[in-house]
This record gives C-alpha cells, sequence and structure tokens, in this order.
C-alpha cells in the first residue's frame, strides 16, 4: 500500500433518522476499509461550527448548523488506501442532484441541505476533523488483524 490514510466520515442527523447508519458503515467495510473508530455523538452548536469554520458567513451556515445540531451523528475514522479521496467518491458530490447514481448520496437523498453525510475533504482537513472529534484519539485499540488485509 502507498499510502494509509485516514478520513473523517460522518453520518448527520436525518441520515441516522433515516435508518441509513447500517448501509453507510456496509459500504466502507464492503470496499475494503479499516473502521478505527465510531460513536454517536450530539454534537453542540459550538462544536459544529468549528467543524463547518471555513463556510462561516455563507447564507446557508446557521441553518447548517441547526440542521447538524437537530439529532445525533455517528462520527466514523475509517483508515485504508486513499480513504480521503475514495471516501469523497463514495459519498458523491455535495449535491444530490450532481451525485452519481451508486453514491451514497445519489442512491440515498435529494437535497443539499439534507445530503446525510459528511466526508473529509483533504488529509489535512481529516486529521483536523479527527482531532476535533476524537479529541479523546483514536488509537487505543489494538488490532489483532494486522496487517490489514485489503485486496
Ligand atoms: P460536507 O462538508 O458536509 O461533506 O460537505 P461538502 O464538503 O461536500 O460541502 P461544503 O461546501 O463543505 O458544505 C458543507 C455542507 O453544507 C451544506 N450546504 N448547504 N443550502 C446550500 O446551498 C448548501 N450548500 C452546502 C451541505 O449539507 C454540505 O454538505
Amino acid at each position: 500500500m502507498s499510502n494509509n490514510e485516514r478520513t473523517y466520515i460522518m453520518i448527520k442527523p436525518d441520515g441516522v433518522q433515516r435508518g441509513l447508519v447500517g448501509k453507510i458503515i456496509q459500504r466502507f467495510e464492503e470496499r475494503g476499509f479499516k473502521l478505527t473508530a465510531l460513536k454517536l455523538v450530539q454534537a453542540t452548536e459550538a462544536h459544529l461550527e468549528q467543524h463547518y469554520a471555513d463556510l462561516k458567513g455563507k447564507g446557508f451556515f446557521p441553518g447548517l448548523i441547526k440542521y447538524m445540531a437537530s439529532g445525533p451523528v455517528v462520527a466514523m475514522v475509517w483508515e485504508g488506501l486513499d480513504a480521503v479521496k475514495t471516501g469523497r467518491v463514495m459519498l458523491g458530490a455535495t449535491n444530490p442532484l450532481q451525485s452519481p447514481v451508486g453514491s451514497i448520496r445519489g442512491d440515498y437523498c435529494l437535497a443539499v441541505g439534507r445530503n446525510i453525510c459528511h466526508g473529509s475533504d483533504s488529509v489535512e482537513s481529516a486529521e483536523k476533523e479527527i482531532g476535533l472529534w476524537f479529541p479523546e484519539g483514536v488509537n487505543q485499540y489494538i488490532s489483532a488483524l494486522e496487517p490489514w488485509i485489503f485486496e
């Protein structure tokens, strides 16, 4: 493996409410990624404002924060070859209208304001987001299944 990236993937409150947690996790498992961390979190608005700090000032920002705080999210770290880029491809485009059928958003949602999942857009933002959502750390488990088999 030429890299072993980590990406932060989050199932948003609408994805949790609609019962899509299992399906989304299944896609990452079946693709070959390793689940490194997972938890259900009711995030505060202050925490979400930190997560979406780059979007502060956008017209949709207040609505986005309210939506993201409206219920629990599933916070996850997935690890493997090109996890960041492949994770984004698996999610689809930000707007479900532009998301190909076969991607998570292309199969399960319709509106940009209810797009059910988040994935880091670069290795740098992944590390930042993992630190924000898992301040306790994600490497506390020693797996007997090393090295990870992905092919
Ligand atoms: P995400 O961070 O959630 O993975 O989304 P993204 O990188 O694909 O897109 P970004 O531009 O960072 O936007 C973050 C989230 O804001 C909501 N949004 N709403 N109403 C709108 O026009 C609008 N635009 C963006 C979406 O929930 C998007 O995922």
